[in-house]
């Protein structure tokens, strides 16, 4: 999951590493060579400064906090000039940024980011960076790291909706209806997610709202019947909206907790079909609606949960496939682009393979896991 994203981020990182290694070998030399002409440091100050394992920054105290140039030239307390003492601190600058910045932006394109969150993910990365004062030698990847995990979770920062606490709260039957494009997993996750709720006590009830495609509904009655559940449905070709309707009710009747309803898949370009949802949002007053779409299908995703959500609202999405994403953009670019939180990915095609998503749980996979 999300190899090839992370493997990209780690580019940024050394590569800014790398820049700002580069800078203090360039500042060292300078130093060194205007030493050399002038001739007077020379007899006072050992040259050993100029190797690294001699140097600690510890020890020259208040010098490093006034210099931030190497080329600045100060004068120590002695009077006499060091090259060592012009080189302990510096600030991490905007121009030495700008080609792995750059590079940072393309990598977050390729790896399928919208336009506005890559953009937004490189501006807080710099922002970050630039002016951050670091001492001479010191690997800045923990700070680029940290500056690279602050853009993710500001892009994922939208308003929190947790999905056991709507569950545990909304007076019952809670009712959430699943639209998307075809293929997606909605039917697939609607069993996955009735799987979960029984494991947590609440009883369920499937509305098989998919009257459209051949074969929906015998699918989701092998489900049902799997994970023991009820399933409401109507013939072949009913009226999705009164499909779930009777789900409703008999959901009131029996006391149940949950229903969940699956639409048909359809494209947003289907006239019909999209006003068929129109009508299940006026009959039925769901308590969420879920956008669902595979994580591999990148930007295309983050366009149709916006075509969705001008049709019938949603409240937050789902990610499929996500077992078989290596690019993770939609991940990172669904949940600003549409301001709905991500609810759970899918991660395989068995009962249990769905984790509720949490930002936290994207930074571990980019940036802590050991490179598969
Ligand atoms: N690898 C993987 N496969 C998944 C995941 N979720 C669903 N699938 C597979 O995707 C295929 C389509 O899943 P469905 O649940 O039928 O998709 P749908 O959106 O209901 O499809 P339509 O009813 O035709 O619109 C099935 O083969 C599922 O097993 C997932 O998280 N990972
Ligand atoms: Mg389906």
């Amino acid at each position: 999951m999300f190899e090839s994203l992370r493997k990209k981020l780690n580019i940024f990182k050394e590569s800014v590493s790398a820049t700002e290694s580069e800078l203090d070998k360039e500042g060292i030399e300078a130093a060194e060579s205007e030493e050399t002409l002038s001739g007077e440091a020379t007899e006072e100050v050992s040259r050993e400064p100029t190797t690294p394992k001699v140097i600690n920054a510890e020890t020259v105290g208040h010098a490093s906090e006034s210099v931030e140039q190497p080329q600045q030239r100060v004068e120590p307390s002695n009077g006499r000039k060091s090259a060592s003492d012009n080189i302990f601190d510096r600030k991490i600058k905007d121009k030495d940024l700008e080609e792995s910045l750059s590079d940072l932006e393309i990598a977050l394109l390729e790896s399928d980011v919208a336009v506005s969150v890559s953009e937004e993910i490189v501006e807080t990365v710099k922002k970050e960076l630039v002016g951050t004062k670091r001492k001479w030698r010191q690997d800045v990847g923990a700070l680029v790291e940290q500056a690279l995990r602050d853009g993710i979770l500001k892009v994922l920062d939208v308003n929190g909706l947790d999905f056991d606490e709507i569950i545990r709260n909304t007076p019952k039957p809670v009712t959430i209806v699943f639209t998307g494009i075809n293929g997606t997993g909605k039917t697939t996750t609607i069993a996955k997610l009735a799987y979960r709720l029984k494991n947590q006590g609440y009883s369920v009830v499937l509305a098989a709202g998919d009257t459209y495609r051949a074969g929906a509904q015998e699918q989701i009655e092998r489900h049902a019947e799997n994970l023991g559940v009820k399933l409401v449905k109507h013939k072949q070709g009913a009226d999705p909206a009164a499909v779930i309707y009777d789900a409703v009710q008999y959901a009131r009747a029996k006391h149940k907790d949950v229903v969940l309803a699956d639409t048909a898949g359809r494209i947003h370009t289907n006239v019909n079909l999209m006003n068929q949802l129109k009508k299940i949002e006026r009959v039925i007053d769901a308590d969420l609606v879920v956008f669902v779409d595979e994580a591999l299908a990148g930007n295309d995703a983050v366009e149709r949960a916006l075509k969705f959500n001008t049709t019938m609202a949603i409240d937050g999405s789902i990610l499929t496939k996500v077992d078989a994403d290596s690019k993770g953009g939609t991940a990172i670019s669904i949940a600003h682009a549409t301001s709905k939180p991500i609810l759970f990915l899918g991660v395989g095609q068995n009962y249990e393979d769905m984790i509720k998503f949490d930002p936290q749980w994207l930074m571990t996979r980019l940036f802590d896991e050991a490179d598969a």
